[in-house]
């Protein structure tokens, strides 16, 4: 970009200009290169030279331009945002961002998938993670969660075999970003214990339509504490404001082909344009007693607290309102530590949090390479921070003076003695009577009241709308249908049989086989009350804000009718994508020309929330012979979405089997059509567990 004007680099040092008026290209010890194209040779055919400085620190800066992708979560997509307190909790933590009400936190959230290699796709079936550092007043929060509640594993001994298992297999290097292959299941089939959060994964949670339409949670049990010392339990939940949404299988599987980014481009799409996300933060706030009274432990992270029994209290939002400058820098060089707490938040003694604990800041210097990765910009507080650590590997801080130990008295020879310790307003752990669990001996055991794998499978599982069972049913048959061990699978069903016979049976007869003997149970199963707030069509907004619509358009399209949908469209809040056989431009029933957002071919339906077909007798005559065109209109049929048609345009629907019905409806009607999915329409289109 032309810049007449000095401009400040990040490095600081203002940078001049040439004399053509652009920002000087220079080395990295600021000198002006003069040739950007040609490496120094000797004679113009000749060997390229040793000497030629300019070409060596080009080449060697970028042999080294890769860091060590994150074990797990390595695709990752972020943006920069801030907290917005709605009232005081003063008497609930004094951690200083939940004081006073209308105050702003800045915060840099980052969405990911966890299987996959940070180059793979953005729509698997797979969890994600949901992290976010909050920078307040009194140093760094770090709410790093998923978007699921529970989670596979009770103890952090096990995690390192739960993700070997769920990566590539080690011989062979595949499948990439995929839980449906043999070593998954396999450790799936011996773990009782992931039982539940297999349910959600294997449900449309597994699948969501964007980051900004899934909740959030922080999984275990936190504490907060007030200014007197109380403490009171809490899970941390985020709401997303468009409600829930997520795609269909099917859907999802084309999703990979035709946009691996497509929830990366949703996100900075939706803040490029002014749209931003937004998450409401919900607490379940409970003392010892309530927790006494569950019938399960609340330290146990492969369990949630149903909302109907201890409700979520709404207390602030979420805006994600700027995205980053760099995606290096920010999105990659980001570290996330569930350690990073402030005081008035603490922990509790769930054993998997304990191995979260140590497990991030000795992954991130493996991955950034120094000890020194909280001064970068996107790790350091954003308030004064200063202590006696000193030198490493890329040390950026210049210390001034002779202080680096404490206690020193410096400060009698006129010197400066740094930072001291601060008695009252320092991070303090909670110091609770440790009940009696705590003081006993030294064990390798789970605890007893971890024993019930089942119980809240189920209580999923009976959460979920016929539809929902019958997908969770579908992706189990789809996964097992991938698993090659037939013992493996028979295992699986073993299990299954103690969460639901319903779901164990149909699974059984999806994949064609014999139920097996009902798996031994270490504990009786519960029949919990069903919760819908478990359910993600019971909490779906009839909305057309943050959804898009195709048009599909050719040349001859009705301009009025055109004009007008992209009208009423806006007005309801969505937005919408114009499609057409040829990208250049299509000229329309008036003459007039409009522009063209993407070809046919390489823009299916799946990219939409719904769709429009506006077309003349003639272009629908030429479109069906076009597969892209029939399979556009058939896809949307069969991912449940609302289609909206010109009458010209119908022998087209017909040749791709398109029923009319409810979600299809001619121009007038679409846009309210357009606000939701047609779950009723599944049994007619696919054939379900
Ligand atoms: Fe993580 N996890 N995790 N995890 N996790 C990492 O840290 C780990 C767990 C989560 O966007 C790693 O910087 C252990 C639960 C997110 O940068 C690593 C255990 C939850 C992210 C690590 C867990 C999470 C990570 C890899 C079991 C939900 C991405 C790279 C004891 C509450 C953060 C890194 C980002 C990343 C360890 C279980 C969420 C290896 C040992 C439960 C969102 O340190």
């Amino acid at each position: 970009m032309k810049n007449k004007t000095p401009k400040k680099s990040q490095g600081g040092e203002t940078h001049q200009t040439n004399e053509n008026g652009y920002e000087m290209l220079t080395t990295n010890q600021g000198v002006q290169i003069s040739d950007n194209q040609n490496s120094l040779k000797s004679g113009a055919r000749g060997p390229v030279l040793l000497e030629d400085f300019v070409l060596r620190e080009k080449i060697f800066h970028f042999d080294h331009e890769r860091i060590p992708e994150r074990i797990v979560h390595a695709r990752g997509s972020a943006a920069h945002g801030y907290f917005e307190l709605y009232e005081s909790l003063s008497d609930i933590t004094s951690a200083d961002i939940f004081q006073r009400a209308g105050e702003k936190t800045p915060l840099f959230t980052r969405f990911s998938t966890v299987a996959g290699g940070a180059g793979s796709v953005d729509t698997p079936r797979d969890v994600r993670g949901f992290a976010v550092k909050f920078y307040t007043k009194e140093g760094n929060w770090d709410l790093v969660g998923n978007n699921i509640p529970v989670f596979f594993i009770q103890d952090a001994m096990k995690f390192p075999d739960l993700v070997h298992s769920v990566k590539m297999e080690a011989d062979r290097g595949y499948p990439q970003a995929a839980s449906a292959h043999d070593t998954f299941w396999d450790f799936v089939s011996l773990m009782p214990e992931t039982s539940h959060m297999i349910m959600w994964a294997m449900s449309d949670r597994g699948i969501p339509r964007s980051f900004r339409t899934m909740e959030g949670f922080g999984i275990h049990t936190f504490r907060l504490v007030n200014a007197k010392g109380k403490s009171t339990f809490v899970k941390f939940h985020w709401k997303p404001k468009l409600g829930l949404q997520s795609t269909v299988w099917d859907e999802a599987l084309k999703l990979q082909a035709a946009d691996n980014d497509y929830h990366r481009r949703d996100l900075y799409e939706s803040i490029e344009q002014g749209s931003y996300p937004e998450w409401e933060l919900g607490m379940q706030l409970f003392d010892q007693r309530k927790a006494d009274s569950l019938p399960f432990d609340v330290l146990d992270p492969t369990k949630l607290i149903p909302e109907e029994v201890v409700p979520v209290r709404i207390v602030g939002r979420m805006v994600l309102d700027r995205n980053p400058d760099n995606f290096f820098s920010e999105t990659e060089q980001v570290a996330y530590c569930p350690a990073n707490v402030v005081p008035g938040i603490d922990f509790t003694n769930d054993p998997l949090l304990q191995g979260r604990l140590f497990s991030y800041l000795d992954t991130q210097k493996s991955r950034l390479g120094t000890a020194n990765f909280n001064q970068l910009p996107i790790n350091a507080p954003k308030c004064p921070f200063g202590n006696f650590q000193r030198d490493g590997m890329m040390q950026t801080q210049v210390f001034k003076g002779r202080a680096n130990y404490e206690p020193n008295s410096l400060n009698m020879a006129n010197e400066e003695t740094g930072p001291r310790e601060c008695p009252v307003t320092g991070f303090r752990s909670f110091s609770g009577r440790p009940d009696q669990d705590e003081q006993g001996d030294r064990l390798r055991i789970r605890p007893e009241s971890f024993a019930d794998h089942y119980s809240h499978a189920r209580l999923f599982y009976q959460s979920q709308t016929a539809n929902e069972q019958a997908h969770i049913a579908s992706a189990i048959v789809f996964e097992l249908s991938k698993v090659t061990l037939a013992h493996v699978r028979a295992r699986v069903l073993a299990n299954f049989r103690n969460v639901s016979e319903d779901l164990a049976s149909r699974v059984a007869n999806g994949l064609g086989m014999a139920l097996p003997n009902k798996a031994p149970s270490a504990h009786p199963v519960q029949d919990m009350k069903p919760s819908d707030a478990l359910s993600i069509q019971k909490n779906m907004k009839e909305t057309l804000e943050g959804r898009c619509v195709g048009i599909l358009i050719a040349d001859g399209s009705d301009a009025n009718a055109l004009t007008k949908l992209k009208k009423e469209i806006k007005k309801a809040g969505g937005s919408f994508n114009v499609v057409a056989p040829k990208v250049n431009g299509v000229v329309l029933s008036d003459k007039t020309s409009v522009a063209v957002d993407g070809q046919l071919a390489g823009t299916p339906s799946q990219l939409f929330d719904a769709v429009a077909v506006i077309l003349t007798q003639a272009a629908t005559t030429q479109l069906l012979k076009e597969a892209a065109a029939i399979q556009w209109v058939m896809d949307a049929f069969g991912h449940l979405k609302a289609i909206g048609y010109a009458e010209e345009a119908l022998p087209l629907l017909e040749k791709a089997g398109v029923v009319k019905g409810e979600g299809v409806t001619t121009l007038r009607d679409f846009v309210s059509a357009s606000m939701k999915r047609y779950f009723n329409r599944e049994p007619s289109v696919r054939i379900l567990a």
